[in-house]
């Protein structure tokens, strides 16, 4: 196990915090009209983005999917400045031009959220690639995916390379039982999909993706073996979708009163204080302020970004080729 101290703890908590206080108000703002574009929520899932990125070094790199702020947060964004993308103003992260799908910011090692599914194993093993033979440090580069990812054929070609290279690449995949309106069992026969790592040789862990300290734990062990030059390890986190695919999706597949049960029973900031590892202890109302703390940081956010200029058309295909 992994030794944390009090301070990582309420670190980890205030990450958790923020991501749901940032969702919780994309949410509000996008039903509301304000935000363009399409947003995918990350409410009750925090725990995964969280307890990874901790294990992280800064110059560490990631890859985000669609449903990507909560990764972003994690890996350390400012967060008036992903609001500003998210809202396509020019102050945001991609002077708003990648918005909640596309968001980026590579001085932290946010390598993209991505609108294609799947379309992220490839550029976080290249970016391995890139560390082990061109740049020959020791950065670990991670690559978040779905259970719907995980049927797509660029797994288990980044999979093969990844191991068969030994590239310091870890295979994170939120398994939320949900890809878009499918359940994952109607289109997965295996029972983890972290099963599929042996057939690349590399070590698959299951861990509870409710449990920050738990997946903090695995992912310390991944980024361990990724330095020591020993290759991928594939973790896979149970979690749960808790809100619909997109903000919007009327839901007529499942029944909101049993995603509500699972929520009630498995939200990872709720939990949180039956969780902590032993010797580390919090008053709920230190707990409580952590939350108002992050709810009042966001709804600056917000005002920021509302407060900040859309770019000017003129500016329309600038930073979208490379010079
Ligand atoms: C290559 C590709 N196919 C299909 C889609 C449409 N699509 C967007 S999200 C999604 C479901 C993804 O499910 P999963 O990978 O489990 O992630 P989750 O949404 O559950 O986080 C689909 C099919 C897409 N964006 N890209």
């Amino acid at each position: 196990m992994a030794t944390v101290t009090k301070e990582q703890a309420r670190k980890f908590y205030e990450t958790m915090a923020t991501i749901r206080a940032f969702e919780e108000s994309v949410k509000r703002d996008f039903l509301a009209g304000e935000i363009p574009g399409f947003v995918h929520l990350y409410i009750g899932e925090e725990a995964i983005g969280t307890g990874i990125c901790a294990a992280l070094r800064d110059d560490d790199m990631i890859e985000s999917t669609h449903r990507g702020h909560g990764h972003c947060i994690a890996k350390g964004a400012d967060v008036n400045a992903m609001m500003a993308e998210i809202f396509g103003k020019k102050e945001g992260l991609c002077h708003g031009k990648g918005g909640s799908m596309h968001i980026a910011d590579f001085k932290i090692g946010m390598l993209g959220a991505n609108g294609v599914v799947g379309g992220g194993y490839n550029l976080a093993t290249g970016a391995a690639l890139a560390s082990k033979m061109v740049l020959k440090n020791d950065r670990v580069s991670v690559v978040f995916f779905g259970d719907g990812a995980s049927n797509r054929g660029t797994f288990h070609e980044a999979a093969n390379v990844a191991a068969a290279w030994k590239l310091p690449v870890i295979f994170v995949n939120e398994m939320n039982c949900w890809a878009s309106t499918t359940p994952y069992r109607t289109t997965t026969a295996v029972e983890n999909i972290s099963d599929r790592a042996k057939g690349y040789n590399m070590p698959g862990v299951v861990v509870n993706g409710q449990n920050v300290f738990e997946v903090y734990d695995a992912a310390v062990e991944a980024v361990a073996r990724a330095r020591r030059g020993e290759g991928p390890t594939f973790i896979e986190a149970k979690t749960y979708r808790i809100e619909g695919h997109f903000v919007g999706d009327p839901e007529k597949y499942r029944k909101k009163e049993e995603t509500m049960q699972i929520f009630h029973d498995t939200d990872p900031l709720t939990h949180f204080l039956g969780i902590l590892p032993e010797g580390i202890s919090f008053e709920q109302a230190e707990l409580d302020q952590i939350r108002a703390d992050a709810v009042e940081k966001i709804k600056k956010a917000k005002e920021y970004a509302v407060s900040c200029e859309y770019p000017d058309p003129s500016e329309y295909i600038t930073d979208v080729y490379v010079d």
